[in-house]
């Protein structure tokens, strides 16, 4: 796209990675992620994953007829990073942005890249002051009046919730074609600086099987790597109570038709030549017919070639379901266990019984496929002795190859979880809202200390604690790396390029 051409709207993703460059980083972080590599391809929830809610929604809008675009920046500060040793500078910013032209710029944020959001969309104000600029996403949702009247003078508009539809009436609405209260999930300031919040559309209430795909295309362009997400499923029907998704999706949960996502991943394949998806579902397998169902119909199409990773909660697998994925291409499992004490888990809300959790990943291990686990540090409850005999199971996993690569967490009160708005009740103190520090510390984007206290343990205990996970985790990985016949072979999908394949990017802007 020429930069002259005016899009009707243009997407943006903020940069996403910590404020450190690699070398500036705790080297007990950076040895533990360097030394899982060696063992282990992580398969989902890894940092080059592109923000797959701008791409859903890009999709139905280009279906409408209108002209879309989208700006990665976190892809270009990756890029950077690899290629000039730098971070991407708001200057580099406004130098993408000043010359591009649109009539709605759409902002995508994550409580912890709030802060960047506003500052791209100031940038936004100052070079295009007659353009409307829109937020959504997981914190706009999530505490979006808040965000509306800290910022009425670069926010315009916020999208709470499921995009595609919000979007589109949106657009109506500002071509003169809908009046506004018929446009769902907008929450707005109205003409005395009043908060109005429109009629919100429930799950239940979208045509999940209809939404046209995501349009990947518009940065990846047609040869590039991607890695899709493809959702069987939107929602989560639990609780648990360190998880934004609770009371994102007001604990709906929706199915769509197996044909659906079964088309959908022979698009994927036809269009773009990949070699791996994830089945990014929030919990894959809560519905064992379903799954069965989708794995047959990848089978019986011919696509089970190509490999998929999903993950679930501990409990939900049998023999027969993993013979059965792994027929259909499924190469890695996650799971999320959280902790190995049932106390622990019980406080949180997250129903599964932990007395299954070594059997389920050696079950997997055992179909000849590969686990993930994500752990926590830090529940409610959590005590020196409790962390350090979950350290201890930690160790155990990675050393008797229960697990290939695993991610270590902190509790984070994201606004809608009900950590944030009942913190005493999981016995949390809140220490400051500095959204900028809300890091859940489980990947390599970035971290920090975490920002609450429990009943018995500092943040600044939490954190050792961390760092002591980390670094205990790193031994044990590098004993299974030493250990030739313990170590996992790489397959590594094309579309999880490193430093290496960057020249396999496009051109970003
Ligand atoms: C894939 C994923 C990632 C990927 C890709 C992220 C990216 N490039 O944006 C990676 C691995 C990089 C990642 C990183 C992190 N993630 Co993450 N991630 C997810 C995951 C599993 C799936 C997201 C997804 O693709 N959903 C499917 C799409 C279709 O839904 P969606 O993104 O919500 O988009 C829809 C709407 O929100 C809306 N929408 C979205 N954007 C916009 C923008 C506009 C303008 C509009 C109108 C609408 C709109 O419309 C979309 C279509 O309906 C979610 C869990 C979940 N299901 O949400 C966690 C999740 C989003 N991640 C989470 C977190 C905490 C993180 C990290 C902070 C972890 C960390 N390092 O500490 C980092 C973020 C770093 C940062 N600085 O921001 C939390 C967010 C909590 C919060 N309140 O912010 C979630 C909810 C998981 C959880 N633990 O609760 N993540
Ligand atoms: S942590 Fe997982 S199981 Fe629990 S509510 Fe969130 S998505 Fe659902």
């Amino acid at each position: 796209m020429s930069s002259t051409e005016e899009n009707d709207i243009i997407f943006i993703q903020p940069h996403l990675l910590s404020d450190l460059l690699k070398h500036e980083q705790n080297q007990i972080v950076v040895e533990f992620w360097d030394t899982m590599h060696k063992h282990a391809v992580l398969l989902g929830d890894i940092p080059s994953e592109p923000n797959h809610g701008i791409f859903f929604i890009a999709g139905t809008l280009l279906k409408a007829g209108y002209k879309v675009d989208a700006l990665d920046f976190h892809a270009y500060d990756r890029y950077l990073r690899y290629s000039e040793g730098r971070k991407v500078e708001y200057s580099d910013i406004e130098e993408s942005i000043r010359t591009k032209k649109a009539k709605v710029f759409a902002i995508s944020s994550k409580t912890v890249a709030i802060n960047r959001a506003i500052e791209i969309g100031r940038i936004i104000r100052r070079n295009h002051p007659s353009a409307v600029i829109i937020f959504g996403g997981l914190h706009p949702t999530l505490h979006g009046q808040e965000l509306i009247k800290e910022n009425p003078e670069i926010i315009d508009y916020i999208i709470q919730g499921e995009g595609e539809e919000a979007t589109l009436e949106l657009l109506q609405h500002l071509e003169g074609d809908r009046d506004i209260n018929e446009v769902k999930n907008l929450l707005y300031m109205g003409e005395n600086g009043e908060v109005i919040i429109n009629e919100k559309r429930l799950i239940c209430d979208i045509d999940i099987d209809n939404l046209p795909y995501p349009a990947y295309e518009l940065i990846c362009r047609e040869s590039s790597p991607i890695v899709p997400r493809i959702l069987s499923a939107r929602g989560c029907p639990h609780s648990c109570a360190f998880c934004s998704i609770t009371y994102y999706y007001d604990r709906k949960y929706k199915l769509r038709s197996p044909e659906s996502v079964v088309a959908e991943i022979e698009y994927m394949i036809e269009k773009f030549d990949i070699d791996f998806y994830c089945l990014g579902d929030l919990t894959f397998l809560l519905n064992r017919e379903y799954t069965h169902k989708i794995c047959n119909l990848i089978i019986e199409r011919g696509l089970s070639n190509v490999k998929w990773w999903c993950q679930t909660t501990i409990g939900r697998v049998n023999k027969e379901d993993l013979e059965l994925m792994k027929k259909a291409g499924c190469i890695q499992v996650a799971f999320g266990v959280e902790a190995d004490d049932q106390a622990i888990i019980n406080a949180v809300d997250k129903p599964y019984s932990v007395t299954k959790t070594e059997e389920q990943c050696r079950l997997v291990k055992e179909m000849g496929m590969t686990v993930q686990n994500y752990w926590l540090i830090g529940l409610g409850g959590d005590t020196k002795e409790s962390i350090e005999r979950r350290i201890e199971q930690i160790k155990y996993y990675i050393e008797n190859n229960l697990t290939d690569s695993i991610h270590i967490s902190v509790p984070v009160p994201f606004p809608g979880t009900p950590i944030w708005s009942d913190p005493g009740r999981f016995g949390y103190k809140i220490n400051h809202t500095d959204f900028s520090q809300y890091w859940m510390n489980c990947d390599e984007l970035g971290y920090g200390k975490p920002v609450v206290d429990l009943e018995n343990l500092t943040a600044d205990h939490l954190y050792m604690y961390w760092f002591l996970a980390l670094s205990a985790a790193t031994e044990s990985f590098k004993k299974v790396v030493a250990n030739k016949d313990n170590t996992f072979s790489h397959f590594r999908p094309k579309g999880l390029f490193d430093s290496d394949s960057f020249e396999e990017i496009p051109a970003f802007f």
